[in-house]
C-alpha cells in the first residue's frame, strides 16, 4: 500500500494546499493510499507531501504525481490535447505559485489570519513550548515569503495579488466545469487543493471574502466535493 505522508488534517481537509492535492488526485485516479503523518524535518526534502512507495520516496506533489502516472497508470489525463493541458498548467501554476502565497501570506501573517489559525496549527503543541514553537514558525513563514517575493507587498498589496488570481480562475470556471473540461483532471487536484482551503475550512481569511465574490468558485468546490464523495 502506498503511504502519503501528509500534516494532521484538523478539518476533513487537509490544510495544506499540496497534501490536499495529492490526496485528491489519489482519489480521483483511484490509486489507494495510506496517509502517515510525519513531521517535514523527515522529508526528503524538509516539505510535505512525501510519498513512500514500494520501498522508493518521492517527494513534491509535482513528482509524486508524475511517479503515479508512471507506475500506476494515467486515467485522468491520458485523452488530453496539448491545449487542454497548456490550460491546466497555467492554472497550476497560478494555484501554486501565486495563490498558495497570497493564502500562507493572509494565514500567518495577517493578524486576524494568524490568531484564527494558530490554535490549529499548535494547539496540540504543550503549553510550555506553545509560543516559542509558534514564533519560531511564523518567523520562518516570514522570512520565506520575503525570499519568495510576496512578503514585500503589505497585507493590501498581497490581497489583491491574490483577488486577482481568483478573478482569473473564476472567470475560466465559469466556461467549463472543471480545470480544463467536462470532468475532472490532474489540474483539478492542484485547483480545488488551494480553492478549497481558501472556501471550505472553517479558518477563513481576508481571502475567503474575496473568493466568495465569484459563485463559480464556491460552485466548483461543492463539484469536486460531489465527485469525491460519490
Ligand atoms: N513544491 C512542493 C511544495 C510543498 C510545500 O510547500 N509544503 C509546505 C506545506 S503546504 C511545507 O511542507 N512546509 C513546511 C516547511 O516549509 O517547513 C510540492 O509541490 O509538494
Amino acid at each position: 500500500m502506498i503511504r502519503l505522508h501528509v500534516f494532521p488534517d484538523p478539518w476533513g481537509l487537509n490544510p495544506s494546499p499540496f497534501c490536499l492535492k495529492v490526496e485528491t488526485y489519489c482519489q480521483l485516479a483511484d490509486v489507494p493510499f495510506r496517509t502517515v503523518r510525519t513531521p517535514p524535518v523527515r522529508a526528503p526534502r524538509g516539505k510535505l507531501p512525501f510519498l513512500e512507495d514500494a520501498g522508493e520516496r518521492i517527494p513534491d506533489s509535482g513528482e509524486i504525481i508524475a511517479h503515479l502516472k508512471r507506475w500506476h497508470g494515467d486515467p485522468l489525463d491520458r485523452d488530453l490535447d496539448a491545449q487542454q493541458h497548456a490550460r491546466g498548467h497555467l492554472i497550476r501554476r497560478t494555484c501554486e505559485e501565486s495563490l498558495y502565497f497570497a493564502l500562507v501570506y493572509c494565514r500567518w501573517i495577517d493578524p486576524e489570519g494568524w490568531a484564527a489559525i494558530r490554535p490549529v496549527f499548535f494547539g496540540s503543541v504543550p503549553a510550555p513550548l506553545r509560543d516559542i514553537v509558534a514564533w519560531t514558525a511564523r518567523r520562518g513563514v516570514r522570512r520565506a515569503l520575503h525570499g519568495q517575493g510576496y512578503g514585500r507587498h503589505g497585507a493590501e498589496g498581497v490581497l489583491a495579488l491574490g483577488a486577482a488570481d481568483l478573478v482569473a480562475l473564476a472567470t475560466l470556471l465559469a466556461e467549463r466545469p472543471f480545470a480544463v473540461g467536462e470532468r475532472p483532471s490532474s489540474y483539478d487536484a492542484s485547483l480545488y487543493g488551494v480553492l478549497a482551503n481558501i472556501l471550505d475550512v472553517p479558518v477563513t481569511t481576508a481571502l475567503t471574502a474575496e473568493a466568495r465574490r465569484h459563485a463559480a468558485l464556491g460552485a466548483y468546490t461543492a463539484r469536486m466535493r460531489g465527485v469525491l464523495e460519490g
